[in-house]
């Protein structure tokens, strides 16, 4: 099971671009950290991935709550992502029909498979949905990941609808979907060769969550306990008070939080 494999080992078991990308960045970086740039302008989205960047295999994004989003401001969050090595993950959550959901991705204001590594969807509107985004991104070597579950409290995305979901993705085949949004391995880990990448958002040292449903967990939990591969970190780190240098301090110190427990994780 891909749990009790090293990141390097699973790189030659997918095909897409950008899964690879990510595996290759965590095994040489050490890092299984994703950080969540959730501020409101350019300049300090900037701010936080320059403080980040050599701590993260991941940046991701929420284009739309940037006041001032310009394609100068995405071009230079790719020259960052190569510079300090690491993906950028879109955070869009599509959740159309198939013909939206590819306009959606491709143009508009934010045009965001002309920058974003990685991004997500719901898989509440069907299969369509994985197509459409998969005739704009797939030819640029992106990858999808689908929601199966969310942090959040009374969230819907449980039993079936994770299930299914697997299932959907699966049935989609492993060019361009990668993975999942999810507090558990769902059951990804049941065929040997078939691996997928869990991302975890809802990750934090100091607080327990949030007053609008968000729930957190250690590293530890998320990553030795329930399996994920990637944990994301939002407000735990560009949150923190102290400035710049403790947001350095903070993103290395769930580095090697996320880093323990993934070597931990091996040696069971
Ligand atoms: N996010 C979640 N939970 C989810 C999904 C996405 O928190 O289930 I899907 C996003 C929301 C926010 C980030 O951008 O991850 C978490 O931020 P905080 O670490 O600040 O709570």
């Amino acid at each position: 099971p891909t749990t009790l494999l090293p990141y390097s080992e699973r790189i030659q078991l997918h095909t897409n671009p950008t899964a690879k990308r990510i595996l290759e960045i965590m095994d040489r970086k050490k890092t299984n950290l994703a950080v969540s740039v959730d501020v409101t302008t350019a300049e300090e989205a900037l701010e936080v991935v320059r403080r980040v960047g050599e701590s993260v295999c991941m940046v991701k994004t929420h284009c739309d709550i940037i006041e001032d989003f310009t394609l100068a401001f995405s071009e230079e969050l790719v020259k960052l992502s190569k510079e300090l090595d690491f993906v950028i993950f879109e955070d869009r959550k599509f959740a159309d029909i198939g013909n939206t959901v590819s306009l959606q991705y491709s143009s508009g204001v934010h045009k965001i498979s002309s920058w974003a590594d990685l991004t997500n969807a719901h898989s509440v509107p069907g299969p369509g949905i994985i197509k459409g985004l998969s005739t704009v991104g797939q030819p640029l070597g992106r990858a999808l990941i689908l929601l199966a579950e969310m942090s959040s409290s009374g969230s819907l995305a449980v039993d079936g609808y994770t299930k299914q979901t697997f299932q959907m993705a699966k049935d989609a085949g492993r060019e361009f979907v990668v993975g999942f949004i999810a507090q558990s391995r769902i059951d990804t880990d049941i065929s040997d060769g078939e691996d997928w990448l869990i991302l975890s958002p809802g990750v934090g040292l100091a607080a327990k969550g949030d007053s609008l449903g968000q729930q957190y967990r250690t590293p530890k939990e998320v990553v030795g306990d329930a399996g994920a591969d990637v944990i994301i970190v939002g407000r735990g780190i560009y949150g923190i008070k102290g400035g710049e240098q403790a947001v350095k301090d903070e993103a290395e110190r769930y580095r090697k939080e996320g880093w323990k427990a993934y070597e931990e994780r091996l040696q069971r």
